[in-house]
Parts: C-alpha cells; structure tokens; sequence
C-alpha cells in the first residue's frame, strides 16, 4: 500500500469533474486501499479520489471511532435527501479551515462496492453530511464553495501564504 499526496486548494485541478468507474479491477481495488491509507494517516473521515488526483468515481469514509468500519463506495449516487442539518466541517484538501455547512440531514445512496456489486446505504448525520461532501469533491465541488466569497477569499489568501511559505 502507499501513502497518496491530497491535492491543497485552490489547486484547480479539485474542480474537475470524475468519470464513472467502468469496470472494478485489481488496480481499482489497490487505488481504493491506497485512498484509505492516505485517510487513516491524515487523519481524516473520508477522501474523495479527486483529492489525489485521481478524477474517477470512489470515495472512501470511515467514521467510526475504532477506525475499522471502512467503506468504499465507486460510483456513488444519492437517490434520495432530506431533512436539514449543520455540521462543522472540515477537509484535507482545505487544511487548518472548518466552517459550517448546512446539508441534507438524511441520504440514501447507490454505489458498486470493491466487489463490483451494487449496494444501497442509507446515512444520517455525520455518514450524512460526509457522504454529500464527498460526493461534491467527485462533481469538483470544495465545501468552501457553500460559504461567502469574503470568507472564500480569505481562505484562498491565507493558503496561498502558507504554500508559499512551506516552499
Ligand atoms: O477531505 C475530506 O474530504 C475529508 C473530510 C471529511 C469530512 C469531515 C467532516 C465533515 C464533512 C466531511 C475530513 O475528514 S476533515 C478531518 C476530520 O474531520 C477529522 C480528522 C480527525 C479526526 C476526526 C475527524
Ligand atoms: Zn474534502
């Protein structure tokens, strides 16, 4: 397994939109493990394979405490929403920065497991909130896109500063 470099905003290439998985293969499955180890050392609770720079269809979330309930979802779809909630949250793509965000407080979503095979989750809260923000990082979206451009360009500046400064 290896360690994966998460792409820090406002990287442009967080934007771009990820193509569905066509087949689940051996190098899906091994991009997978990869994800989930670059999330467990971050540490994180999820990571989209757009954050490494692989702009496919996987998210990877794991929120237990114990850090041993991983699941790996490929082509993930929310087929249904509701409800409204907010969290406070984070991203390794948007390091140091928490917001809140409101989203949908219930989700029920459709995806292929590492298997291939198709399962449906339902999710509320966190699982919820994750889900969706993941999910968003696959259609190019970065959760600072939800709050206002004064605090979208502080967050961009203040970054910016610390990349050039960890040059
Ligand atoms: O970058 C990401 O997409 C992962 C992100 C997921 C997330 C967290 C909270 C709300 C919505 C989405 C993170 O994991 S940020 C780090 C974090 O939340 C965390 C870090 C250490 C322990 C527990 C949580
Ligand atoms: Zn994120």
């Amino acid at each position: 397994m290896a360690l994966l470099k998460i792409l820090q905003y406002p990287d442009r290439r967080l934007h771009t939109l990820a193509q569905p998985v066509t087949e689940v293969t051996e190098a899906i499955r091994r991009l997978a493990a990869d994800m989930a180890e670059t999330m467990y050392a971050a540490p994180g609770v999820g990571l989209a394979a757009t954050q490494v720079d692989r702009h496919i269809r996987m998210i990877v979330i794991d929120i237990s405490e114990e850090k041993n309930d991983l699941m790996v979802f490929i082509n993930p779809q929310i087929l249904e929403r509701d409800g409204e909630i907010t969290h406070e949250e984070g991203c390794l793509s948007v390091p140091g920065i928490y917001e809140k965000v409101s989203r949908a407080e219930h989700v029920k979503v459709s995806a292929q497991n590492v298997e291939g095979q198709l399962f449906e989750q339902e999710a509320h809260g966190l699982l919820a909130t994750c889900l969706q923000h993941e999910i968003d990082h696959l259609n190019g979206r970065v959760f600072v896109e939800y709050l206002s451009r004064l605090k979208q360009d502080r967050i961009r500046n203040k970054l910016l500063k610390q990349q050039r400064e960890t040059m």
